[in-house]
């Protein structure tokens, strides 16, 4: 990534002030109606990002911008412009915001030591050229360079499917000061509610610079593991912990977290997927060739063997990212939250090595390891603006027809949403 596009350095985001706590709480009740919102999202992998956009932007015709993160965040923004125009949305604006790597391994090395070896590294030294040549190879090993190439395939299929609609790019590739002059221009009268489900890189820049226009934040980045062992902090907070800590160290704006034992809970059926598989529109052609996209990235990493891409079988797709909207904008009642203090250990965000993977017991109170063994700690505290939504606290088995009855209507409304399209 270049200099122009103006990542902040790990130092400047380290060294931004703390908030001035506030006197007053504020605790999440309910999060509609929403005047504004905002969506942060690292959509070009799985289906999932997409599912919850494609869900918001059909359920609440409310201004929108949408702020894309990770790789090419340009041209993904690409791709959901296509979406936008095909759900005939015309108060959506999209930007480009910026990746989270500065492009070196060292980097992902020293900020996420439990990264599981299996992912690969994601880094931006791959080029476009090497990555069109892995294009047509099922069985290409899974090392980082195919972890990257599940995103060309996405742009692909959106390319060949709406060339009519594809704006390449469709915006400039953007910095922080643009994001953040988009940010502020489009909340200027109201009030937003933020979605992020993505690493906390562009969230944590909004948060910092216009703080009081944010009624809410709702967030996938919980805590409890399932995501995988050891028990750890989820993708979107590891990405980038930094940014993660400015936004849970604020006082100012409530903020709802879904943890990742919560969405593992929602599992999608066989019958439901099944139900998706028989999209014949073209809309839903194309979603399907975003979860094949993905299925590509998911049978390299388990090594299967395939004789050509459409002989995959495609699995049950994740829906962590729409589980937590969902949930949040029309469950949140039947739910439990708990208070929680969350802090990241400065001193210790450069944890380099892979000997100390345990970052805090699995109650969630941080463990007494010493100081140098845990990069953060969660501890319950009633009186928080961060509320976390976790089955931690309650009884499974009284959750369990309130959890069928929730995910059937998320994947019907879905469903009506894709196959309604031409
Ligand atoms: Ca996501």
């Amino acid at each position: 990534m270049s200099e122009e596009n103006n990542v902040p350095s790990v130092e400047s985001v380290k060294s931004i002030e703390p908030f001035e706590p506030v006197k007053t709480v504020e605790t999440v009740e309910t999060v509609e109606p929403i005047e504004r919102l905002v969506i942060v999202t690292d959509c070009g992998f799985d289906l999932d990002d997409y599912a919850t956009i494609i869900w918001l932007l059909s359920t609440y015709d409310c201004p929108t911008l949408i702020i894309t993160t990770f790789w090419k965040p340009e041209e993904k923004a690409s791709i959901l412009g296509c979406i936008v125009k095909i759900l005939g949305r015309t108060n959506v604006e999209i930007v480009a915001g910026s990746g989270v790597y500065s492009g070196t391994e060292r980097y992902m090395t020293e900020t996420y030591p439990t990264w599981p070896e299996k992912f690969g590294i994601p880094t931006e030294f791959v080029d476009d050229d090497e990555s069109t040549e892995l294009e047509n190879d099922v069985n290409a090993s899974n090392f980082q360079k195919c972890y990257k190439c599940v995103y060309p395939y996405q742009t692909k299929a959106f390319k060949e499917n709406y060339s009519d609609l594809f704006e390449d790019p469709a915006v400039n590739v953007c910095n922080f000061p643009i994001m953040i002059d988009k940010f502020m221009n489009f909340s200027k009268l109201n009030e937003v509610t933020v979605v992020g489900i993505a690493p906390f890189t562009n969230l944590a820049y909004i948060v910092q610079n216009h703080t009081p226009k944010i009624k809410n934040i709702i967030t996938m980045s919980g805590w409890h593991g399932s995501f995988d062992d050891p028990v750890r902090p989820n993708y979107n907070v590891h990405m980038d912990m930094v940014s993660a800590n400015i936004v849970f160290s604020q006082t100012k704006i409530p903020v709802l977290v879904f943890s990742s034992d919560f969405c593992s809970t929602f599992k999608m059926r066989q019958n439901e997927w099944d139900k998706f598989l028989t999209l014949d529109n073209k809309f839903g052609k194309t979603m399907l060739e975003v979860a094949r996209n993905w299925e590509v990235h998911r049978a390299r990493k388990a090594g299967k063997h395939y004789e050509s891409e459409s002989d995959i079988v495609l699995g049950l797709p994740i829906t962590h990212d729409y589980i937590t909207v969902f949930c949040a904008l029309k469950h949140l009642n039947k739910f439990n939250t708990s208070g929680i203090h969350f802090a990241v250990h400065p001193e210790n965000i450069f944890m380099y090595g892979n000997d100390n993977p345990i970052v805090f017991g699995d109650d969630c109170k941080s463990k007494e390891l010493g100081a140098e063994k845990y990069l953060l700690t969660v501890k319950h505290k009633d009186e928080s603006n961060i509320k976390l939504v976790s089955f931690k606290y309650t009884n499974d088995d009284e959750n369990k027809s309130t959890i069928d009855e929730v995910y059937t209507s998320m994947m019907n409304e879905l469903f009506d949403v894709i196959s309604k399209q031409a």
